[in-house]
C-alpha cells in the first residue's frame, strides 16, 4: 500500500477567522483529512513578529484552535497544535538560520511589505519569519503544503533551504510541494472587491467573520460594493458581483449558470439577501459548535496537550537526525 502523504499548514492567530480563510483554506482541509496525514499548526510564534496585545493573542490562539475543530477538523485524525508548545520549531529555526542567506531573506516580498508598513518595528524576527516557516514544514517531512499565492515565495525558500542542507548532509528533509486545492479560490473584500478579504483589514464591513451574528452577516452583504448595471452575471469588470456569485456558489453548490437564471430580471437586493442567507446557513453549525467548545476549557486543554505531544514525537525524529548531521554531541538521557 502506498504511504499516505503528509500535509502541513499553519494559520496565524492574528485576527478573527474570515469567510475567506474558511472557503479558501479550512473547508478544503476538512475535505482532505481522510486522504492525507494532516498537521495543522496555530502559529503564535509567527504572530509576535508584529506588535500585538498579549491578552488578545492568548484568546485568539484558543479561538482559532476551537474554530478549526468547530469547522470539522478532527483532532484525533489530524494533528492540530499550538506552535509554541513544540519548542523543536524554535530549535530547528536556529539551525536552519545557519543555512539561509541574508540575501535570500532580503528578497522576501512579505518582509519588504511588512517593513514598509511598520517602519519603526523592523525586528529580526520579522526578517527571520520565513525560516521559522521552513522549520514548521521541514520538521514533519511534509510532502504538500496548502498555501495561497502570497506564501509561494516562502515555500520556495523552504525548498531551497532543504536542498542546500540535503546537498551537504544527505537526504534529511523531504522537499515540500505546494498544494493547490481544486476549489476555494480567493474570496474578495466586500468593500473593495479588487482586494482579497483579509482578517487584518481594519474595516469590519470588508469581511465576514466566522463568528459573526446572522444580523451582522446580512447587513454586511446588503452593503457589499457592486456595480450599477443590475444584472447578476459572472463577467470581467464586475468584481463585486463575481465575488458574491463565487460565495453564493460555494455556500449552495449551485453553478454560475443556475445562479444567473435564478436572478434573471431581479435586482441586486434579492441576490444580496439570498447570498447573506446562504452564508448564515453555512456558518450557523460552525458557530454553535464553537460556542460549545470554547466553554469547555478542559476539553481544549486536553486536545492541545495531546496534540503537542504527538507533534513533538514526529518533530524529534527529524531533529535527532539534524543534530547528528551538524555535529552536535548527543545528549544522553540522565536516567537511562
Ligand atoms: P492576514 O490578514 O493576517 O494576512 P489572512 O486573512 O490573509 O491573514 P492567513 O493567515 O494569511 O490569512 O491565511 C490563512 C489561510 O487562509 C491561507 O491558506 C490563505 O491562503 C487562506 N486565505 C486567506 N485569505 C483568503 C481569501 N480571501 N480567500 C481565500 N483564501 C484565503
Ligand atoms: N505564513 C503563513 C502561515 C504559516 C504557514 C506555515 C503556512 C506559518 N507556517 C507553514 C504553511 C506552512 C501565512 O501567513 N499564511
Amino acid at each position: 500500500m502506498e504511504r499516505k502523504k503528509t500535509i502541513f499548514s499553519g494559520i496565524q492567530p492574528s485576527g478573527e477567522i474570515t469567510l475567506g480563510n474558511y472557503l479558501g483554506a479550512i473547508s478544503n482541509w476538512v475535505k482532505i483529512q481522510n486522504e492525507y496525514n494532516c498537521v495543522y499548526c496555530v502559529v503564535d510564534m509567527h504572530a509576535i513578529t508584529v506588535r500585538h496585545d498579549p491578552k488578545r493573542l492568548r484568546e485568539q490562539t484558543l479561538d482559532v484552535l476551537a474554530l478549526l475543530i468547530a469547522c470539522g477538523l478532527d483532532p484525533e485524525k489530524n494533528i492540530i497544535f499550538i506552535q509554541s508548545h513544540v519548542p523543536q520549531h524554535a530549535e530547528l529555526t536556529w539551525i536552519l538560520n545557519c543555512y539561509t542567506m541574508y540575501g535570500e531573506l532580503s528578497r522576501m516580498t512579505q518582509f519588504k511589505d511588512k517593513s514598509a508598513k511598520n517602519p519603526d518595528n523592523i525586528n529580526a524576527g520579522l526578517f527571520d519569519y520565513p525560516v521559522l516557516m521552513a522549520a514548521d514544514i521541514l520538521l514533519y517531512q511534509t510532502d504538500l503544503v496548502p498555501v495561497g499565492e502570497d506564501q509561494k515565495q516562502h515555500l520556495e525558500l523552504s525548498r531551497n533551504i532543504a536542498q542546500r542542507f540535503n546537498f551537504l548532509y544527505g537526504d534529511v528533509f523531504t522537499l515540500p510541494e505546494p498544494y493547490i486545492p481544486k476549489i476555494g479560490g480567493r474570496v474578495m473584500s466586500l468593500t473593495d472587491p479588487d482586494m482579497k478579504m483579509s482578517k487584518s483589514d481594519p474595516n469590519p464591513n470588508s469581511k465576514i467573520l466566522l463568528l459573526d451574528e446572522p444580523e451582522a452577516i446580512m447587513r454586511k452583504f446588503r452593503r457589499a460594493v457592486t456595480d450599477s448595471e443590475a444584472v447578476v452575471a459572472y463577467r470581467e469588470g464586475k468584481s463585486g458581483i463575481n465575488n458574491l456569485m463565487a460565495i453564493y456558489s460555494a455556500a449552495t453548490s449551485k453553478d454560475y449558470k443556475t445562479i444567473e437564471a435564478e436572478f434573471s430580471g431581479r435586482g441586486y437586493g434579492d441576490f444580496k439577501t439570498a447570498t447573506g442567507e446562504s452564508v448564515v446557513e453555512l456558518l450557523s453549525p460552525v458557530r454553535t459548535k464553537f460556542n460549545e467548545l470554547i466553554k469547555n476549557k478542559d476539553y481544549l486543554t486536553r486536545v492541545y496537550t495531546d496534540n503537542a505531544g504527538r507533534a513533538a514525537a514526529l518533530a524529534d525524529r527529524t531533529l535527532e537526525k539534524v543534530r547528528k548531521k551538524v555535529g552536535f554531541v548527543k545528549k544522553e538521557n540522565k536516567n537511562a
